[in-house]
């Protein structure tokens, strides 16, 4: 049987792992593959001169590692440009922060053709390919026309929007249908596959049954496989983890107030803005928790190059400023606002320790940070998460105090819902929860993809073939 090469943008190679900044995609993959062999290919994190561009192999455990560097250009139209200015924002439903060039949709390509190119050189025939994320959409087309027949997945980590969004990414009738290259297309929630499945049906005049379309005498087979974190593995370390001197610290410095925490990468999706602002609102609205509690946002700088999230940080900066002198007192600070990294553990410890977690991104593929603040509880006496209907987590967590974190007041409602909620709630809440994590965990997540992906497509001719792309 053949290996399994996954391909994502960035790569976490193990002894540069403490330097990556910290993104879902990453932590999901790496866990994934935790006792698989095969390959993981994808960019260096490197920027190099054109004539100074490498291909590096390094081999760990059982996983090698591929990588290739970028050159200035690349990276300035690829990355900078058309994945994280146009695909990103459209994604997660913001149009109106789009910026679209043609120059970075021509870069896009171009190094989705250069990763198909190198991968050229290390793929067999009977090889799994399993493509992650938005950056690298094109992939299987670059790869099918270098002659690749090989099983190939891709899995979309980030929400899809309904057609009447999608349509509004300029060229998306050349980029989205050459998704149907893949054999597999993942989703993180229902209504993610069923917008895609909109769009083939609407803009491409293909019809499915039970999500298998027929394309132009091949199918492909649109699933979903809501992503999970490493359940066991948290919640072990969340135990121990409240005794590492640090965390110890933190929960002294707390003098007895009830720990609120938030834990994101600085990006607007996470709607870190509107969650001071509904924060203030609560201190406005229940004066009586003045003094008594302490919120801890943790908001760690990301893609630092693109205007739209320098410009984001100074307001969050300014506004968690703004609240704290408004609001403080010489002995209390009610928010402790920290862009740094901490580690898995740290963070385990922390969100142990705080009686909500506070999890209400605008919009969001899944949201790890849900999930692992639910492994992190203690069932005797867990705390209460708070989660954006928005979040494809929410699908999943139906006992979180589910909000809209677009009104303030209804997130104001349930932080002081959540401090005051009695025990017998909190227990019952937690333990529905964690029955969805334990049930759906990492590997689960990764089996079942591959599952999907090594299955033989039922032959067409059982298949009612209603249409082919022309
Ligand atoms: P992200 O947008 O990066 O992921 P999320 O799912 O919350 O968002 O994952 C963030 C990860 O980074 C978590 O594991 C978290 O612990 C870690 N992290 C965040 N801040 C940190 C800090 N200060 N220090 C250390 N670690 C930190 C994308 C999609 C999501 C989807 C994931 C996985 O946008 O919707 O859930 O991929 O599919």
């Amino acid at each position: 049987m053949g290996q399994l090469v996954v391909v994502s943008n960035r790569v976490a190679i193990p002894e540069k792992i403490a330097k990556v900044r910290p993104g879902g995609l990453e932590v999901a993959i790496k866990a994934a593959l935790k006792d698989k062999t095969g390959i993981w290919f994808g960019w260096s994190g490197k920027i190099a001169a054109r004539a100074k561009i490498a291909t590096r192999k390094i081999v760990h455990d059982k996983i090698t590692y591929i990588t290739l560097d970028l050159s200035k250009e690349d990276h300035h139209e690829y990355y900078n440009g058309f994945t994280n200015r146009v695909l990103w924002p459209i994604l997660h439903y913001r149009v109106d922060l789009a910026e679209f060039s043609r120059r970075d949709l021509s870069g896009y390509l171009r190094v989705n053709d250069h990763f198909a190119r190198e991968l050229h050189e290390v793929l067999r025939p009977d090889d799994f390919i399993w493509v992650h994320d938005y950056h690298l959409m094109p992939l299987a087309k670059a790869l099918r026309e270098r002659g690749h027949k090989n099983r190939i997945g891709f899995f979309l980590h980030v929400p899809c929007p309904p057609p009447e969004i999608l349509t509004a990414l300029p060229h998306h009738e050349r980029l989205i249908p050459s998704l149907c290259e893949y054999d597999l297309v993942g989703f993180q929630t229902g209504d993610d596959a069923f917008n895609f499945s909109r769009y083939l049906t609407r803009e491409c005049g293909l019809h499915s049954r039970d999500f298998n379309f027929v394309v132009s005498e091949r199918m492909i087979r649109i699933d979903v496989f809501p992503v999970g974190i490493e359940t066991a593995t948290f919640a072990y370390l969340a135990q121990r983890s409240v005794h590492l001197p640090f965390v110890k610290r933190v929960i002294g410095s707390l003098v007895g107030r009830a720990l609120i925490i938030g834990v994101d990468r600085l990006d607007y999706s996470k709607g870190i803005a509107h969650r001071l602002s509904a924060f203030e609102l609560f201190l406005r609205a229940q004066s009586d928790w003045r003094g008594k509690v302490t919120y801890l946002q943790i908001a760690t700088r990301s893609r630092t190059e693109i205007p739209e999230y320098a410009d984001m940080e100074k307001e969050i900066g300014s506004a968690a400023g703004r609240i704290n002198g408004a609001y403080g007192e010489a002995d209390w600070t009610p928010i402790r606002y920290i862009n740094r990294p901490y580690s898995h553990a740290t963070l385990a410890g922390l969100y142990r320790a705080a009686r909500v977690g506070l999890v209400t991104p605008l919009r969001d593929g899944m949201n790890l940070v849900a999930k692992e603040y639910v492994a992190s509880q203690n069932a005797d006496d867990p705390g209460v998460l708070i989660l954006s209907r928005f979040a494809g987590a929410a699908h999943e967590f139906k006992a979180a105090l589910l909000v809209n974190p677009y009104d303030p007041d209804s997130v104001a409602g349930a932080i002081g819902r959540a401090l005051s909620m009695p025990l017998a709630e909190r227990r019952e809440r937690q333990s529905a929860l964690f029955q969805v994590l334990s049930r759906n965990d990492i590997q689960h997540w990764a089996d079942r993809f591959l599952t999907a992906l090594e299955q033989e497509p039922k032959p067409l001719s059982q298949l009612e073939k209603m249409s082919s792309m022309g």
